[in-house]
């Protein structure tokens, strides 16, 4: 569905549990960091919203957004973290780059997800172009950080 008809900073928060003693675990890519650093301080500014304390949220760097899964996997794997929030902006170019990315990032972060019976959402925002990353990262279509963020604490209240 698109951004513009659906955007989930419009939440409702009531249903969530109680986050406070919940730990996160936040993997972001370091390709376009103007962008993928406004995704992280939506979702970090989501998590405290909610009552997540800011020593139980765990911020790692990866190179490429194609290295997501495997930061996931290494987060996801340790018993003290509840949920795993990916960020990364891959911005399509002349080639297909984008395509095999996106695709084993979505298959990647579901597969780390399944295995750890574990929430590990999905915040990569994939584009035409810039304008449209901007309007993803705290512009006119939200910020899909703060919706990463809110998706893991939807499910950890699953
Ligand atoms: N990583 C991103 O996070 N966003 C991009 O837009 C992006 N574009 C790439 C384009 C090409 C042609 C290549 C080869 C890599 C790109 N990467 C991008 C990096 C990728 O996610 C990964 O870090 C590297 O391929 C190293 O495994």
């Amino acid at each position: 569905m698109a951004t513009a008809l659906k955007n989930l900073n419009e939440y409702s928060k009531n249903s969530f549990a109680d986050m406070s003693e919940k730990r996160f675990g936040i993997v972001v890519a370091e390709w376009h960091t103007e962008i993928t650093n406004a995704l992280s301080n939506g979702a970090i500014e989501t998590l405290l919203k909610h009552g997540v304390q800011r020593e139980n949220i765990y911020l790692n760097t990866v190179p490429g957004s194609f290295e997501l899964t495997l930061g996931a996997q290494l987060i996801a794997q340790s018993e003290e973290i509840d949920a795993v929030i990916c960020l990364g902006v891959v911005i399509k170019g002349d080639t297909k780059h984008d395509d095999y990315i996106n695709h084993a990032v979505a298959q990647g972060l579901t597969t780390v997800s399944l295995k750890y019976n574990k929430p590990v959402s999905f915040g990569l925002v994939t584009t035409n172009d810039l304008q449209q990353a901007l309007d993803r990262a705290g512009g006119k279509h939200g910020n899909k950080g703060t919706e990463a963020a809110a998706a893991a604490i939807h499910m950890l209240s699953f």
